[in-house]
């Protein structure tokens, strides 16, 4: 977590964005649908990536549009379909390509191919597998920022299936009631695997529960990148101004499998069809057309932008070593020889030095 306090040079999100930062919304939820779409479609059927792969497309305008408004020293807590906001905090296309394609170089080294990353420096914890997990922890950096009076907020993200676990409520309880800064963003993509949002919870709406706990709930339109930015930047406001956390529902859809290895037979083929006329992507596109802030030159010249960028990252990654096998011991314990401590000061990844 960044120690130095830079509260003073803080101001709060405007609450509607400027042309660049709605053209850089756009970049990022195109950039982010094309790099999951070669990791998932291409590189994953290829071969090249193995285990579960995870995508959040149709649901990008979430992570987007929320972490775009974040300054130095916040921290988000992406779900593992909040790939934008790996980028956005500053992780690079060619770090994430390494380590889903388990290179050396990727920043578990190997170990792990999912976007279980995280770089406190950057302010981005990773992705917790037992799912709710990360709720409580995102209390626990809020706490450190009220007992700093550091002026920082904390984004955490979930899924619909994840809010009914008890870990969550139990966070959302501490925070209010210690006003913590945090953003709990619920993003319901509909379907946890295979179970759907009628068999998972009882209520019309999740964003009643933050009344539950004595903190503003709404639900919005999580396809909308514009209504996402603008729920996120009330909810950022009242926490950078200490009034306390706040509780987003997110209305998405789950474009995809649970993985890449689940077809979604048990999705209707007519829901998808529904929700493909909601996508993001092409919304906010129409919008900025229709204000004249993009031409459909410049349009062409994004994704130009983008595939190149996706390329470059897969071609690096595709290049980069795998770790040996005797790397796999190292650094799974902090003793007197501490990967993590050496690389703190600068020693750098590699081997555990002698
Ligand atoms: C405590 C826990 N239970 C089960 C799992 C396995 N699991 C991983 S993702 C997932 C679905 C979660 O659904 P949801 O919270 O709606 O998120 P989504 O995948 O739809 O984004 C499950 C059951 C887990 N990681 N942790
Ligand atoms: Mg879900």
């Amino acid at each position: 977590m960044p120690a130095v306090n830079k509260a003073r040079r803080l101001k709060q999100a405007p609450r509607a964005p400027d042309p660049s930062t709605l053209e850089r919304m756009l970049y990022y939820l195109k950039l982010t649908r094309e790099a999951e779409y070669r990791i998932e479609r291409v590189l994953y059927r290829q071969g090249k990536i193995v285990g579960g792969v995870y995508v959040g497309r149709g649901q990008e305008a979430i992570a987007v549009g929320s972490a775009i408004q974040l300054v130095e020293g916040d921290v988000v807590l992406p779900s593992h379909r909040d790939f934008a906001a790996f980028l956005i905090r500053g992780v690079s296309l060619r770090e994430i390509f390494c380590n889903w394609m388990g290179r050396a170089n990727g920043p578990t080294r190997g170990r792990e191919n999912t976007l279980h990353i995280g770089n406190l420096r950057l302010g981005l914890i990773p992705i917790i597998s037992p799912l709710g997990d990360t709720c409580p922890v995102a209390c626990g950096v809020g706490l450190a920022f009220k007992q700093r009076r550091q002026q920082n907020v904390v984004l955490v993200h979930f899924g619909e299936g994840t809010s009914s676990r008890g870990d969550v409520h139990e966070a959302m309880n501490l925070a209010a009631v210690m006003k913590l800064p945090v953003v709990f963003i619920c993003n319901n993509n509909a379907y946890a695997y295979s179970t759907p949002a009628s068999k998972q919870y009882a209520v019309r709406r999740l964003s009643v529960r933050g009344a539950a706990y004595g903190m503003p709930g709404v639900t919005i339109d999580g396809n909308d990148v514009l209504a996402v930015y603008a729920g996120a930047a009330a909810a950022i406001g009242r926490a950078r101004a200490g009034e306390g956390p706040s509780f987003i529902e997110c209305k998405t859809f789950r474009m995809s499998g649970h993985s890449a290895h689940d077809a979604a037979d048990y999705v209707p083929n007519e829901l998808f069809e529904r929700e493909a006329k909601k996508d993001p992507i092409l919304r906010l596109e129409k919008l900025l057309l229709s204000r004249c802030l993009v031409t459909p030159q410049r349009l062409a010249q994004i994704d130009e932008t983008v595939r190149k960028e996706v390329d470059d990252a897969a071609a690096f990654a595709e290049a980069s070593p795998f770790p040996d096998g005797a790397e796999a011991v190292e650094g799974v314990y902090c003793g007197e020889r501490c990967f993590w401590k050496d690389r703190r000061a600068g020693g750098g990844p590699g081997r555990v030095p002698a």
